[in-house]
């Protein structure tokens, strides 16, 4: 019989900071519930990450636990294509002929462009301006169906759509225009803190985010402490207008447990924030055990993350080089 092929599945992290809870549910868990129906690849997005300064040994250390933590959250390496981008130099190269098709007035419209840059105002380099006709570039090599992110990275993954769509308008079908894939719940898992804005692994308060690694007693100490909302009503009800923070601990407790909003609501009905907002922490404690264990034990075995690291470079070179070929052969570059 002839083999089915999957459809293609492709995203990335940047190992710019400890991952959070809401890299985990706004993203990888996403990725390990489809591992067997995509084709998948996944990366550590290092080039990206130095669009804002990096300490060269953190830096090191970040990528190789984040291919550790993937691991941990479930991506099996058999199954999936996991490797550093700046193994793979075609990400470059593409992400160069990009830049050459991607419009200033589109890259000055970037959210992620104007919110980094207000808080760098010492650093605001080409790299942070032009990085969307890299992200492009990572994800066009690999000519994915989906791209599931969280829903902060739409733009960006629109941006592509259009530029891949530009491109083919000039020179034929060379892209497959893909879909990005934005997860129902957990799409936008917010501060523990300030839950106006998002969870982020660079947030300089670090009672807002919960790391992957972190030990139980913080994680229930940020939880008890997470910010309610100042209206008089102190009952769980999901109203993200006008309950932001519970309405996200919700959220948080509904991703972690598979339960709906409207069970939740139940379950919590004529209880207080008081018993709420532990609960949320201990139910969070649990999901994060096993894969704070697991990563840890993977850390130690260097020869292991190693091996994962150079043949997912191998396998993802080899479907990114047929794409960049076509490319090059495309826009007249002669042979090599
Ligand atoms: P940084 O602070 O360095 O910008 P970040 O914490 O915002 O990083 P990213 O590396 O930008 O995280 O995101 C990795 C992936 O996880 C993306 O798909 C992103 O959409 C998703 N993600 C990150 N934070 C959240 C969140 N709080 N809620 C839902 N999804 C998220
Ligand atoms: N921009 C993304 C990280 C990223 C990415 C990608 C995600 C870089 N390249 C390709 C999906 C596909 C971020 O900041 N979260």
């Amino acid at each position: 019989m002839e083999e089915i092929k999957k459809k293609v599945m492709l995203s990335g992290i940047q190992p710019s900071g400890e991952l959070t809870l809401g890299s985990y549910l706004g993203a990888i868990k996403n990725w390990v519930e489809r591992t067997d129906e995509f084709d998948n690849y996944y990366f550590m997005a290092d080039m990206h990450s130095i669009t804002v300064r990096q300490n060269p040994s953190d830096l090191r250390r970040r990528t190789l636990q984040q291919l550790a933590q993937y691991i941990a959250c479930g991506l099996d390496p058999e199954k999936n294509t996991l490797f550093i981008q700046s193994h793979v130099p075609a990400h470059a190269e593409l992400g160069w002929v990009l830049n050459c098709y991607t419009m200033f007035g589109e890259l000055s419209r970037m959210t992620q462009f104007k919110d980094k840059s207000s808080k760098h105002k010492d650093n605001i380099n080409g790299g942070l301006f032009t990085y969307p006709a890299l992200m492009a570039a990572d994800i066009l090599l690999y000519q994915p169906d989906y791209v599931p992110v969280g829903e902060d990275q739409k733009q960006h993954c629109e941006l592509t759509r259009d530029v891949a769509q530009r491109f083919n308008g000039i020179y034929g079908d060379v892209f497959k225009v893909p879909e990005p894939y934005i997860p129902k719940v957990g799409a936008r898992i917010m501060s523990l803190t300030d839950p106006v804005s998002k969870m982020s692994k660079s947030d300089k308060d670090p009672n807002g985010s919960i790391h992957l690694m972190e030990k139980p007693e913080d994680i229930l100490r940020k939880f008890k402490r997470a910010v309610t909302d100042s209206d008089t009503e102190r009952c769980v009800r999901y109203d993200p207008e006008t309950k932001p923070g519970v309405s996200n601990l919700m959220q948080i407790y509904s991703a972690v447990t598979g339960k709906s909003l409207q069970e939740i609501e139940t379950e919590f009905d004529g209880k207080g924030y008081g018993v709420f907002k532990p609960a949320v922490g201990e139910a969070v404690i649990e999901t994060l055990r096993p894969i704070r264990q697991e990563a840890e034990r993977i850390m130690k075995d260097k020869a292991y993350l190693e091996s994962v690291y150079k043949e997912g470079a191998k396998k993802a070179s080899y479907t990114a080089e047929k794409t960049l070929r076509k490319v090059y052969k495309k826009v007249g570059f002669v042979e090599r």
